[in-house]
């Protein structure tokens, strides 16, 4: 049973409720979890607020930043369990997982450790009306029990992008993964007594959305921010939670990226930009491409060769050498993408390859396996290309010119990201500026410095995280102003 993590012990849910965690690859049960209650939410915010009050709060800078990085050399020496625990949530290939979750989630803990270790505060010298000098200064103080919402697409990587810049800032956390992936948030309580994070600092609760941990979490009135990845439509939901009370909010919500292809780009360098920004994941990467415009003279190479990308991957279990391409999360979301499938096809796309649900062997039947998919063909006003399919699969089209394709690229009311490709620096910076996203690749994608801002606009988004950024969110600043004598 995968329990949840409150006050550094582990615990079942008061009520005894359990809810399944099933294989993605098979449909198989892997384990039951144990549901947060109402009671057990509280418990775990009030262990947060004891937390910061006590411990926590006493230990010094240099002794916080020490332990996460002591939480980031123990999820190195733990890689085994915690890669198993995520390829068995998510079925992702154990390849991908070995190189960018697990890493990312050790990364996490350093890097804000450090943003942390070696911030400055703002000083200002000025004079009081009766000539004596004055001084003011900037005091950051933790925002307190902050609430973190996960998606499953990629649970570790981005629930320690929360966790790692709150903790380095001197907050405490409650924590509601997905229902889809408990495994590795609740690893990750094993951590924080190896290492001896105080008890209460981080706790998990788990559950769904409405109804269950996710909203009793959010509508909490202990917490005092909350910092939600996922889904526009749940971002509305904890938005209007938020209200209550006036608590802040970070909001990393959904995406329908575009990738911009010009005549002049090094197609070898596309091909390789784009297998990673529509496949990888199996296109659960909320900055993946979805939409590609290519510049007409390159149009029927690149969708040539994306077909044959796409007919190349290979499905099968993540430990599978010979394989590289895993299931969609869950049965509920293939049926999602299925029906963008057969929409496309009844708007009467080109299908240049996929488009269904691929043979697998008998053992993967159950499993939420999908075609990685490339059409052609459909109206700009489609919903395949305005809405987010979250799914292997992108629309590609022709444009002529710069204007014509950022009018494109700018049409829907996402804006997280995009990636550029093209040889000419000078129109790649333009275009970049001219694009409504929080983030733009140039000539590559998903390349990540974590001190850098990300977020996204429009209907992506509220705020930015990352470096600073994190910091601003995680913290309050109250300004001294300090009257001297002469
Ligand atoms: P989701 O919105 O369905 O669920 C996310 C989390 O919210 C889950 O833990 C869920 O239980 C919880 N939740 C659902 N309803 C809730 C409610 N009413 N109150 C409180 N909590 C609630 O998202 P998902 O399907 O898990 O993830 C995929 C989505 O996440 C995609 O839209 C993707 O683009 C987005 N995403 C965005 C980013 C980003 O950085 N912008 C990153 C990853 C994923
Ligand atoms: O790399 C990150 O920090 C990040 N937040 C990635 C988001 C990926 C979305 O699926």
């Amino acid at each position: 049973m995968i329990l949840n993590f409150i006050n550094g012990s582990f615990r079942e849910g008061a009520g005894g409720k359990t809810f399944a965690n099933l294989d993605p690859c098979t449909g198989a049960l892997i384990d039951h979890v144990s549901e947060a209650g109402r009671a057990d939410v509280d418990d775990a915010v009030k262990a947060a607020r004891a937390a910061l009050q006590g411990p926590w709060q006493k230990l010094k800078l240099a002794e916080r930043c020490d332990m996460l990085y002591a939480v980031a050399n123990e999820i190195d020496r733990r890689r085994e369990d915690f890669l198993a625990a995520e390829v068995a949530d998510t079925g992702k290939p154990r390849a991908l997982a070995s190189h960018l979750d697990i890493p990312r989630g050790a990364a996490n803990f350093r890097v804000f450790a450090d943003v942390v270790r070696s911030l400055p505060t703002e000083c200002f010298t000025g004079h009081a009306p009766d000539g004596q000098p004055a001084l003011n200064y900037a005091l950051r103080r933790p925002k307190g029990v902050v609430a973190v919402v996960c998606p499953w697409n990629l649970p570790l990587l981005l629930m320690t992008w929360k966790v790692a810049p709150a903790l380095a800032c001197g907050n405490a956390v409650v924590v509601k993964p997905s229902e889809e992936t408990p495994s590795t948030a609740t690893l990750l309580g094993e951590v924080m007594n190896k290492v001896g994070v105080p008890q209460g600092v981080y706790n998990v609760v788990h559950g769904f959305g409405p109804d269950s941990a996710g909203e009793f979490l959010t509508r909490h009135a202990g917490i005092d921010a909350i910092t939600f990845t996922g889904e526009t439509r749940t971002g509305t939901a904890i938005l209007k939670a938020a209200a209550e009370g006036i608590k802040p909010v970070s909001m990393e919500l959904g995406g329908k990226n575009p990738a911009i292809v010009f005549a002049d780009a090094d197609v070898d360098a596309v091909m390789v930009g784009l297998k990673r920004s529509v496949f990888e994941n199996t296109g659960q990467v909320c900055l993946g491409t979805e939409r590609v415009y290519v510049q007409r003279p390159l149009f029927d190479e690149i969708v040539r060769r994306l077909g044959e990308v796409a007919r190349q991957l290979k499905p099968g279990l993540p430990g599978d050498m010979e394989a590289n391409f895993g299931p969609l999360i869950s049965l509920e979301h293939q049926r999602k993408v299925l029906g963008y499938y057969a929409h496309a096809r009844d708007e009467g796309a080109t299908i240049v390859s996929g488009g269904g649900v691929p043979q697998v062997p008998a053992a993967l039947a159950g499993g939420a396996w999908i075609e990685p998919t490339v059409w052609t063909g459909l109206p700009p006003t489609s919903k395949v290309i305005t809405e987010e399919i979250f799914g292997p699969c992108c629309h590609v089209a022709p444009f002529d010119d710069e204007q014509e394709v950022l009018a494109l690229a700018n049409s829907t009311p996402y804006g997280l990201a995009a990636s550029v490709y093209s040889r000419d620096i000078n129109r790649a910076h333009r275009v970049a500026a001219a694009l409504n996203v929080g983030v733009v690749w140039v000539n590559t994608w998903f390349l990540r410095d974590l001190r850098t801002a990300f977020g996204g606009s429009g209907q992506s988004g509220i705020g930015r995280e990352g470096g600073a950024h994190s910091v601003e969110f995680y913290t309050e600043l109250s300004n001294v102003c300090l009257k001297l004598a002469s």
